[in-house]
């Protein structure tokens, strides 16, 4: 049931209406797609957005919304928009937003309320989405007058694309996007340059310079302070080996020889043994998550270390760093000058990548997973953007495919997402409409957002869906088998449909492979297909992910079972 939505009472010559105000904001701020799903509350807004230059992309849910638009901001580098009813519409958000917190992507997200005279009596979809999004957004705002409008959307996207980016929520009563207010002019705001500090630089060059074995460190922050340039400027003046975490991959290329790889709890051995052994540790825009360092007394234990980050909070918070910079990344990596020696262990570092390489000729005649996954890659080329959901597949994904570039990888890293891969796919085509963006997906994950089939096939987005389908909830199942005694509980999905066929029905081109011979006929048509296309993919249930690193473990601790 819709509430009433009575036409507001004339304006005043001069007058504009709320509503007109915030797509006027939006097309201020640069906005080119918007994500969205109209409802009671947020109708005003629906109504105005008819006319205007924005380009709104109507989901089936609105968790995709926040989740198309967290993918859009990743890749564009600009805020994603993202907009819904009160009460579930809003509620529906919620995940989206906690996912772009979590991984500090900047968000705009807009959200319909009753009106001011009904806040607080439980009136028909009214919910305190203010409080239920405060401790998962950076910024929010209770719109309660129009004239406010414009200087409050500014204000969001300076709060939500500034320092440690973040989402920030604007909660619209209904009575004041229907309500009216002057046009007014907004104050410019000029960012202010933060100060930089040269003892620090000094202090970190004299670390660099008499360090024997360094290593990067290289998590999200690299990408989203747009800092790629700067920090390969940097490994291309010192040589100095790198690993990353699940979002800092393709900041430096993977293919580069001075990376080692992924490190953390499905990172490779070469990476964790790199940590282990290194004298100096350069964190740049990581936090010291629990899931790159393993058990944290026992990471980078003979190291010192400088910590780069756009969030003063996050330096010395898990490790205490011997020198530490809030701010410019890119000022700080340019603003080195030390030259050390790195070539003996840069050089160990690498061959300790070569022994450790991961094997892909698995016996027997099932799909390997990670062998399609690189063959995939490598077919794909050096453009392809790659999204996927959470699970064995996520890991695969990050361990056995080649990322160019950050935007190439988008992966729900803070918040464990499933179903984010779908409507990331959706959101990186929007931003890069010429790339091939390939989505990776589990049979759990998949389902979780499954109606946005019904999306690609309104827009014709060439998204190409990878669905690797062991019938099971595949990551927890492992951990059920190395950490609970092979106690399987409610992890068996094999009464999933035919997803080929649900894709049909949604009017999508669709097809299945279950055995090896049939990988490179799949991935050529999956690769040489005009419109959206998805690939099932059949794989054993059993197969795990390896190494793995047991909870609160140290990283050299990494299980490995090969064949
Ligand atoms: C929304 C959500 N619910 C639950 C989880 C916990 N979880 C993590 S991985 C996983 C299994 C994923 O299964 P699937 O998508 O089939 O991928 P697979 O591990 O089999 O590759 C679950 C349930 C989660 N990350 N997100």
């Amino acid at each position: 049931m819709l509430s009433p939505a009575p036409r507001p009472p004339a304006p005043l010559p001069q007058q504009v209406l709320g509503a007109q105000l915030v797509v006027e904001a939006l097309e201020a701020a640069g906005s080119e797609y918007i994500f969205g799903y109209p409802g009671g509350a947020i109708m005003p807004v629906y109504d105005a957005l008819t006319g205007s230059s924005l380009k709104h992309i109507l989901v089936r849910h609105e968790q995709a919304a926040a989740l198309a638009a967290d993918a859009y901001a990743r890749v564009t580098g600009q805020a994603g928009v993202c907009l819904a009813t009160s009460g579930p519409g809003a509620t529906n958000l919620i995940t989206g937003i906690a996912n772009a917190f979590m991984d500090s992507v900047p968000m705009v997200a807009i959200t319909g309320q009753v009106p001011t005279t009904l806040m607080g009596t439980d009136a028909f979809q009214e919910i305190d989405t203010f409080g239920l999004m405060m401790p998962i957004v950076k910024h929010s705002f209770l719109v309660r007058d129009p004239a406010d409008i414009p200087h409050v959307f500014a204000e969001a996207f300076r709060i939500a694309t500034m320092g440690r980016p973040g989402p920030v929520l604007i909660d619209l009563p209904k009575n004041v996007t229907n309500g009216f207010a002057t046009r007014a002019e907004l104050p410019v705001h000029q960012p202010k340059a933060i100060a930089f500090d040269s003892d620090a630089v000094a202090a970190a060059d004299a670390l660099i310079a008499a360090a024997v074995k360094p290593l990067l460190y290289v998590g999200g922050g690299v990408a989203m302070a747009r800092a790629e340039d700067a920090l390969r400027r940097f490994v291309a003046r010192t040589a100095i080996p790198s690993v990353a975490t699940l979002k800092g991959l393709g900041s430096i290329p993977t293919d580069d020889p001075t990376f080692i790889g992924m490190l953390g709890m499905h990172g490779s051995r070469a990476a964790n043994i790199a940590v282990e052994e290194c004298d100096l540790l350069i964190c740049i825009g990581a936090r010291f998550d629990d899931r790159a360092t393993g058990k944290l007394a026992s990471f980078a234990p003979n190291a010192k270390v400088i910590h780069l980050d756009a969030d003063p909070s996050e330096i010395g918070k898990l490790r205490r760093a011997e020198v530490g910079f809030a701010g410019d990344i890119v000022a700080a990596l340019d603003g080195f000058s030390a030259q050390p020696h790195v070539g003996d262990w840069l050089a160990h570092c690498q061959g300790r990548k070569r022994l450790w390489a991961p094997r892909y000729d698995a016996p027997g005649q099932g799909i390997y997973a990670p062998a399609l996954l690189k063959t995939l890659a490598d077919k794909a080329g050096d453009g392809a953007i790659f999204t996927c959901d959470v699970g064995l597949h996520q890991m695969w994904v990050a361990q056995h495919c080649r990322f160019s570039r950050p935007q190439a990888h988008l992966t729900s890293g803070g918040l464990g997402t499933m179903g984010y891969g779908v409507p990331a796919g959706i959101g990186a085509l929007l931003a890069e409409p010429d790339a091939t963006v390939i989505t990776v997906s589990g049979d759990g994950s998949f389902m979780m957002n499954i109606q946005e089939l019904a999306t690609l096939r309104r827009y014709r987005l060439p998204l190409k869906i990878v669905l690797i389908d062991n019938s099971q909830l595949g990551m927890v199942r492992q951990w059920q088998e190395l950490f609970f005694e092979e106690n399987f509980s409610e992890i068996d999905l094999s009464d999933n449909p035919a997803f080929s066929e649900v894709a049909h029905a949604f009017g999508i081109e669709a097809f299945t492979i279950d055995c090896r011979d049939e990988v490179a006929g799949g991935i050529a048509r999956l690769l040489g297909t005009g419109g959206p296309i998805l690939m099932h993919v059949r794989i054993d249930p059993r197969e795990n992910v390896w190494p793995l690193v047991p909870p609160n473990s140290p990283n050299v601790e990494m299980l490995e079972k090969r064949w």
